[in-house]
């Protein structure tokens, strides 16, 4: 429940309180005074009124799966403990197209959605992607796929020498028209070039999203957090997600990622506090910046789900889905399990208080 106007005042958030009761775009300077506010049950009832507002008690779920097709990747990030330089390497793994339609097959179910990504692998052609999504779409006709970060498609363009608009022409064709989220990681050049230094910068990321939202395509859009970032520049980030939202309008769910420490080189570098109240405030305070994307995701592979089910009541409205096998938070130290039922995602939304609806990837009833 939303406090009321004299306490905001006297926690120095009056201006904020009515922003956002006047439905008023919050500003950078604001989302820092947030960000930065000891009391997280203030900033925590904002967030909660905008989404009850957006969303009423509504949090949405998926039936899905993630595919991950190969970790070998030509990217030296310091933050991942998924990827391995090359085929020989320990743990390096690259399935064929007929062991992940195996994969796919033992589930014995039908996905609203399937999240395929991998590393950026040194060869693999575009047409052996589009050739895997037509072979999945004929046995999951019904499923949204949702392939690829921007970062793949940016290395796909570069292996085949085309224009971006081509890969993703190419792959809406196959049956593949919307984009993951990841690879965004903070758009910061300080930041970058110390977590991602071969990975394409801020402004390619973000165009690869224009182009494909102005193909009529969906995406989704990250922050990877709680490293070596400061809050200014978590800022930064969200404003410029909301810039390009302004323009094109296809983002349609953000997914706040909180940094994973185990096995990955970044960690002995970390500079921010490993804290649920950063995660909870970090979280309502995308909910209140990003007044232009639908839907805030509290992913609970990488929360875990308890701090899932408390995101619910600090601006996130979705939990994403059954998942059925993940890698890349799990190899990083997340202790969430693999995978879970249907059941259990409904009860986890029920037990918090909310009305679990099912959806696909475009947030169409599923
Ligand atoms: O791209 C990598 C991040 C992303 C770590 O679009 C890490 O619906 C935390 O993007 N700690 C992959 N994060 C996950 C992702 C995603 C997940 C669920 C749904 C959607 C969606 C997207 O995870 C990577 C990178 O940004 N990441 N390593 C780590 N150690």
């Amino acid at each position: 429940m939303l406090y009321k106007e004299s306490f905001y005042a006297k926690e120095g958030l009056a201006d904020i309180y009515h922003s956002v009761m006047e439905g008023n775009r919050i500003t950078p300077e604001q989302g820092l005074r947030l960000l930065e506010h000891s009391n997280i049950q203030a900033v925590g009832a904002l967030a909660h009124h905008v989404r009850m507002r957006k969303h009423g008690t509504n949090t949405y779920f998926v039936r899905n799966m993630h595919l991950n097709y190969s970790n070998v990747c030509i990217h030296p990030c310091t933050f991942c403990a998924f990827k391995r330089s090359s085929e020989q390497s320990e743990g390096a793994f690259i399935y064929s197209h007929d062991e992940l339609l195996e994969q796919l097959a033992q589930e014995q179910a039908e996905f609203a959605e399937i999240h395929i990504v991998g590393g950026c692998h040194p060869t693999l052609s575009l047409e052996w992607f589009t050739s895997l999504v037509k072979k999945i779409k004929a046995l999951q006709p019904q499923a949204d796929i949702k392939m690829f970060t921007a970062v793949e498609i940016d290395h796909l363009a570069q292996i085949e020498n085309i224009r971006i608009e081509d890969v993703l022409q190419a792959l809406k064709d196959a049956g593949a028209s919307m984009l993951t989220g990841g690879g965004a990681e903070i758009f910061a050049p300080r930041v970058r070039k110390q977590v991602c230094p071969t990975k394409l910068n801020a402004e390619e990321w973000l165009h690869v999203h224009s182009v494909a939202h102005s193909m009529g395509n969906l995406s989704n859009c990250t922050m990877l957090f709680g490293h070596i970032e400061t809050i200014e520049e978590r800022i930064d980030h969200l404003c410029r997600l909301r810039e390009l939202q302004d323009k094109t309008h296809g983002f349609i769910c953000f997914i706040p990622l909180p940094y994973q420490r185990k096995n990955n080189p970044l960690s002995s570098k970390v500079t921010t506090n490993d804290s649920y109240i950063d995660r909870m405030k970090t979280i309502a305070v995308s909910r209140l910046m990003l007044d232009n994307i639908e839907h805030i995701k509290a992913y609970w592979i990488m929360l875990g789900v308890k701090e899932a089910q408390s995101a619910l009541y600090f601006g996130a409205d979705d939990i994403d889905g059954t998942i059925v096998e993940e890698k890349i938070g799990h190899w990083a130290g997340a202790n969430s399990s693999h995978a879970l039922h249907i059941d259990e995602l409904r009860f986890m939304i029920t037990q918090s208080g909310f009305t679990p609806v099912c959806r696909n990837a475009r947030f169409l009833a599923a």
